[in-house]
């Protein structure tokens, strides 16, 4: 499809959730065996095996309370955003939260909270967290609004309801920023992209605050733009190693160490690989290769999924791997509300 088509968007958000689903099997694993990957995404295609369904985790859980409160609101709205979330885990705890944040999603459930901000600023003795959290959830606020300010304005605001430390939303800008290029088509030329992306980091991360976290937390004085000069010198070399790239740009629940990753793996899976089968197209290469790097896999390949979706769109993902995925049907209907939003508030109504 062309830019912003309904095709991209739906790629995007169900790529997402598929990404977080078949993710979970390998969640904290060290680093995955490509062989592995390969035989539990097979298994998708395989009805007489009986996967049965792959639930979503919090990665998911938490993008449907954006997506809804941002179509519900007809844009961003704080106070009800943080109530869906606090809703949302109290209705479903067990879905893979993150250790911290779980006291966060406890206190916005408080009738008395005046500030819903507050929570989060109290998080880790006041620093907040660096966590993907915020990330992980970003790319319904690329879907809701076609100006790039308010794409970085709102995915900033709706992670600081849970992420107040800059390493943490900042990094949740960067995603939405992404699946906002690759919605316009920006991956056809993946060195603009990737220089769009520094560009507009460059400009986030000269702030003060940016500038005072990345100091205390002893990282380079621009943390994202440097781990992304690193996707450009990575996504130029025509090989490079499962160990080398998580050595250069992480593979943890920092943002830091799994937006830009995140990123890599869409960039690196533009072409076909020697390691993946010849009939996968770009979301399956793109899903399979997050997968095989371990760690924070839901979270990685989620991000890389919505990424990777907005590029080639819905006709890129197998109906069988949708089939298998919790919410991923449902991730196409707000896509496709979310579409509708978009384009009403690019005709200025
Ligand atoms: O960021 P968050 O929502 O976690 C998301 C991750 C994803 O992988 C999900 O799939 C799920 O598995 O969790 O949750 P937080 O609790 O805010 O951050 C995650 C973890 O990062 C924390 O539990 C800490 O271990 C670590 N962390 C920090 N550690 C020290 N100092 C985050 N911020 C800090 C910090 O400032
Ligand atoms: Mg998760
Ligand atoms: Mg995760």
């Amino acid at each position: 499809g062309g830019p912003a088509s309904l095709s991209r968007f739906r790629g995007a958000l169900v790529a997402a959730v598929l990404g977080d689903c078949v993710g979970g099997e390998f969640e904290g694993a060290q680093e995955v065996p490509m062989e592995r990957v390969l035989q539990h995404l097979n298994s998708l295609d395989d009805e007489t095996k009986g996967t049965g369904i792959l639930e979503y985790s919090d990665d998911t859980a938490m993008a449907r309370c954006v997506a809804q409160s941002l179509l519900t609101r007809a844009g961003f709205d704080d106070q009800d955003m943080a109530r869906r979330f606090a809703k949302e885990y109290s209705a479903s705890p067990g879905r893979g939260y993150g250790t911290g944040v779980i006291q966060v999603l406890k206190k916005l459930s408080s009738p008395q909270l005046s500030d819903v901000y507050q929570p989060a600023r109290d998080q880790f003795n006041g620093r907040g967290s660096f966590g993907n959290g915020g990330a992980m959830r970003a790319a319904p606020f690329a879907l809701a609004f076609p100006d790039i300010a308010d794409v970085k304005r709102c995915a900033r605001l709706g992670a600081k309801l849970t992420h107040s430390c800059s390493l943490g939303y900042n990094g949740a800008v960067l995603q939405a920023l992404a699946v906002h290029l690759s919605l316009q088509g920006a991956l056809d030329l993946p060195q603009q992209f990737i220089g769009r992306l520094i560009t507009e980091m460059e400009e986030l991360e000269a702030d003060e605050v940016a500038r005072h976290d990345a100091r205390i937390l002893k990282e380079a004085e621009k943390p994202f733009c440097e781990r992304l000069y690193r996707v450009r010198d990575l996504m130029d070399r025509s090989k490079i190693s499962v160990e080398e790239v998580i050595s250069e740009l992480g593979n943890g629940i920092a943002a830091l160490h799994s937006v830009p990753t995140a990123i890599f793996c869409v960039l690196h899976c533009l072409q076909p690989r020697e390691c993946l089968p010849e009939s996968y197209g770009g979301v399956e290469r793109t899903i399979a290769y997050s997968l095989a790097l371990g760690g924070d896999t839901d979270t990685i390949a989620c991000m890389a999924g919505a990424i990777a979706g907005a590029h080639y769109g819905i006709s890129a993902i197998p109906q069988t791997w949708i089939k298998c995925c919790e919410g991923a049907e449902d991730a196409d209907m707000s896509a496709e509300r979310l579409h509708m939003l978009y384009h009403q508030s690019s005709q200025g109504g």
